[in-house]
């Protein structure tokens, strides 16, 4: 797939989750639930992360009587002293496509703000996208590719907005290229020419 296409693709299908990933308040375990969703098919989360002593609470975002987004809680004690437990949010997995596997997982830290998100979006069972967040923005946003496990590329953002890409494109676990942009247009490319995954020299843009 040419790259460009891919790279549309990739965008539209997180713009398609922001809602999922920026759901309602959180915070406390969704109520009238299972009146709505009775006899809903659940095949359950993915086996991918550990749920043990978590609250899972399945929803159907398609309406076709099978779940395909789960919210998993925690159950903790704020303070040691305290005598409630406290409900959190920690992850979300979610069925994009309805075909019955997970494809995207929101984790979130103990404020209940989502900090990384992980996403298999070409549905091949392998996750190739791993975008981190601070305070409800992406700051970095990695692709990768079955069988390598660094980056092919790392997208860098600052304040939401993209300022450099670093990028493997021979697929050897090195950085070749470093792309740096100025107000969303391409200023300066770094490049190493002798493989050994160090810049060698800039080349600047005007
Ligand atoms: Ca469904
Ligand atoms: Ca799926
Ligand atoms: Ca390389």
């Amino acid at each position: 797939m040419k790259s460009n296409l891919r790279n549309l693709l990739v965008l539209s299908f997180l713009l398609a989750l922001t809602a999922v990933a920026c759901g309602a308040t959180e915070g406390e375990l969704p109520s009238n639930l299972e009146e709505r969703y009775k006899g809903m098919t659940d095949p359950g989360p993915s086996t991918l992360y550990g749920r043990e002593g978590m609250t899972v609470q399945p929803f159907d975002l398609n309406n076709d009587n099978v779940a395909d987004l789960w919210k998993l809680y925690t159950k903790e004690k704020e303070n040691i002293d305290d005598a409630k437990e406290t409900t959190k949010l920690a992850r979300k997995e979610v069925d994009s496509n309805f075909d019955g596997k997970v494809d995207i997982w929101f984790h979130y830290n103990l404020l209940e703000a989502l900090f990384k998100e992980e996403a298999d979006s070409n549905f091949d069972g392998s996750i190739d996208l791993v975008s981190y967040y601070d305070k409800g923005r992406v700051v970095k946003r990695d692709v990768f590719i079955p069988g390598l496990l660094t980056p092919v590329a790392a997208r860098h953002f600052r304040e939401g907005v993209l300022y450099k890409v670093e990028l493997d494109k021979n697929h050897d676990g090195l950085v070749e290229r470093w792309e740096i942009y100025v107000e969303g247009k391409l200023a300066q490319v770094g490049h190493d020419s002798s493989g050994d995954g160090r810049l060698d020299y800039w080349e600047s843009f005007d």
